[in-house]
């Protein structure tokens, strides 16, 4: 009786156990995993930024002219030695049009600063090109004409070309000012594509010297400004990479199975892509319910709520773009 009943009793986890794995099968057979993909598209740039400074200059945020929707910031005391709007009728300076951007030179304090912010959330490949005017002869040591980006709204300013100090930029022949000068001859080609899916981008024309409280030494113009980028349509391609199709107990990988079975908590983990721009976020679902968003790669979330029987792991990715794509796992989960 002794042995009977231990034989009975194994027979009937064993009968119970085969019951979950004949269930697992069947269960199997209705789970579907798949991972929405669109096939890449390849758009034409755009224009982002143009301006050719032939409309009237306006007052920025403290008062000072800029064109509309830019800012200037002054230093010398007199108006016309800060970025201003130059007319052809005082001496032809403009690369199209009756006007250009320029600052001309003072023995006073000159830093003296033009910038326009730029969203670049959406686009790729973004580039920047304008005509300039520029004494690059090495005479003048500490005057700077520098390009400059900022992402923090003008706390902190990168270089991004010092067309001064950069033999890259020792362009033209002279034209009228003669030997040392770019002339409007060749377009300034500067690759803004790091700043790509940027929110806001300022973007500056920097004229100053490294001594402080000097004034420039030659005059800077610029005009026909054009920024342009390729839109991002493309959506990231993202995957579920765990759970895997395994059975997990605490965390822990025990075997290989037909589908995603989970007893306890789990890290779900997640890896996301963007061919064309990058991803911004990745957000976590459970049966169509957001339970977590993570910022940065990689991509995770600590599934630790109690659960059973089957659920829908849905994670989306999103690029700065805004585009999107998820992807969507059935997971069997017991505690
Ligand atoms: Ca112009
Ligand atoms: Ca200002
Ligand atoms: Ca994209």
């Amino acid at each position: 009786m002794k042995r009977g009943g231990y034989k009975e009793k194994y027979v009937t986890k064993r009968g119970a156990a085969l019951c979950i794995v004949a269930f697992l099968f069947l269960a199997a057979i209705a789970t579907t995993g798949a991972s929405v993909r669109e096939k890449m598209v390849a758009n034409p740039p755009v224009t982002i930024l143009s301006e050719g400074f032939e409309l009237e200059w306006v007052e920025d945020s403290d008062g000072d002219l800029a064109p509309e929707g830019w800012e200037v910031d002054a230093t010398n005391p007199l108006d016309e030695r800060h970025w201003s709007q130059f007319d052809n009728e005082l001496f032809p300076l403009s690369h199209s049009g009756e006007y250009c951007a320029g600052v001309w030179w003072s023995e006073d304090e000159q830093n003296e600063r033009l910038y326009v912010e730029l969203n670049l959330q959406s686009y790729v490949d973004v580039g920047l090109e304008f005509y300039s005017i520029y004494y690059w002869d090495t005479a003048f040591a500490d005057f700077r004409n520098t390009v400059e980006v900022s992402l923090d709204g003008g706390e902190n300013w990168t270089i991004i070309a010092s067309l001064l100090n950069d033999e890259e930029w020792e362009l033209g022949s002279g034209g009228p000012g003669g030997p040392g000068w770019n002339w409007n001859e060749e377009p300034i080609q500067i690759d803004l594509s790091q700043y790509a899916g940027e929110p806001s981008v300022l973007l500056s024309w920097h004229y100053w010297s490294e001594n402080p409280g000097e004034g420039g030494k030659a005059i800077w113009m610029i005009d026909d400004v054009a920024v342009t980028g390729v839109e991002d349509t493309n959506p990231p391609t993202v995957n579920i990479t765990k759970p895997a199709n395994a059975i997990y107990l605490n965390d822990n990988k025990l075997l290989p199975f037909l589908m995603p079975v989970v007893i306890g908590s789990i890290t779900v983990e997640v890896d996301a892509t963007d061919a064309e721009g990058s991803v911004s976020y990745v957000e976590f679902y459970v049966d169509d319910v957001l339970k977590s968003t993570d910022t940065s790669a990689p991509y995770m979330w600590l599934w630790n709520e109690t659960a059973f029987l089957k659920h829908t792991l849905k994670a989306v990715a999103y690029d700065t773009a805004g585009n999107n794509a998820y992807v969507e796992l059935s997971v069997w989960k017991f505690f």
